[in-house]
């Protein structure tokens, strides 16, 4: 099966068929990292582009979205890797203000897949709420997603809180999304920046096991 036509249906919005593609292709036996990144974020990309010229609009982009994640559930078993598990807890969440949530679920799905314990917190989440979260839940990690230009500057805010709350040498704390990048996460003092979902779940499970 050609993953052109998962990307095709995901840039239309069709959602079911979106979930039917997906399923046919991981029973044609295709792996789900080429579904995911040649069917699935390919056409979330060409959608991105489109966004970006205004071809299409926030609608298009949020059916699209809603098929993107649709068709992101049914690999989330497969995008488990066997052998042995990691053990640890994160929170993850997508910061105030910032409604994107496709990234933040790839990574929490990611980390599933390693083992992890994965506390989701959703979108617009407040910096205290990342904290008092991580104390009550006892996480290791604290995860912040944004994908705005407006709303990655919070991710300092939550540094902040961390270390008000008196956490700060306790927890790590991991930063991304399409606008984050490794010189803005030292400037804010976060622990690590993953420009991709794999690289955020490889990276948290070493710091769970430190
Ligand atoms: Co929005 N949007 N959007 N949008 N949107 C962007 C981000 C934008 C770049 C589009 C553009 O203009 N080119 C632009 C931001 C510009 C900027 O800040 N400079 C933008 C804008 C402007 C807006 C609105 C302001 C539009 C408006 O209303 N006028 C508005 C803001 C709403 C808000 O949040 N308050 C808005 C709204 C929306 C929708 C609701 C319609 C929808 C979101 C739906 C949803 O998420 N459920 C949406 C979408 C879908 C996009 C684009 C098209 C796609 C984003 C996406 O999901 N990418 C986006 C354009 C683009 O990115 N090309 C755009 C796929 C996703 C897998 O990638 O999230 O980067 P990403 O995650 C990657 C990595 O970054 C990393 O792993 C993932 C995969 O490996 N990663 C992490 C992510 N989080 C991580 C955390 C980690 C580690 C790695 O550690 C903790």
């Amino acid at each position: 099966m050609d993953m052109q036509e998962i990307s095709l249906k995901l840039q239309a919005g069709k959602a079911k068929e979106v979930k039917a593609l997906v399923q046919q292709a991981i029973d044609e036996g295709i792996s789900a990292k080429t579904i995911l990144e040649e069917g699935l974020l390919s056409g979330m990309s060409v959608i991105g582009e489109k966004f970006k010229n205004n071809e299409v609009f926030v609608p298009e982009v949020l059916v699209a979205a809603r098929a993107m994640n649709m068709g992101a559930s049914l690999l989330k078993p497969l995008l488990a890797e066997a052998g042995v598990k990691a053990s640890g807890r994160v929170c993850i969440g997508t910061v105030k203000g910032d409604l994107h949530d496709i990234g933040k679920n790839l990574v929490k799905m990611m980390m599933e897949g390693k083992g992890l314990e994965v506390v989701d917190l959703g979108t617009d989440v407040a910096p205290e709420t990342f904290v008092q979260t991580a104390i009550d839940q006892n996480c290791q990690i604290i995860c912040c997603s944004a994908l705005l230009t407006t709303t990655m500057g919070v991710m300092e805010d939550v540094v902040k809180a961390a270390q008000s709350a008196g956490i700060r040498d306790k927890i790590k704390i991991m930063v991304g999304g399409a606008p984050v990048t490794d010189s803005f996460c030292q400037r804010i003092g976060a622990d690590a920046y993953s420009p991709d979902a794999a690289s955020a779940a490889d990276l948290a499970v070493r710091f769970c096991a430190l």
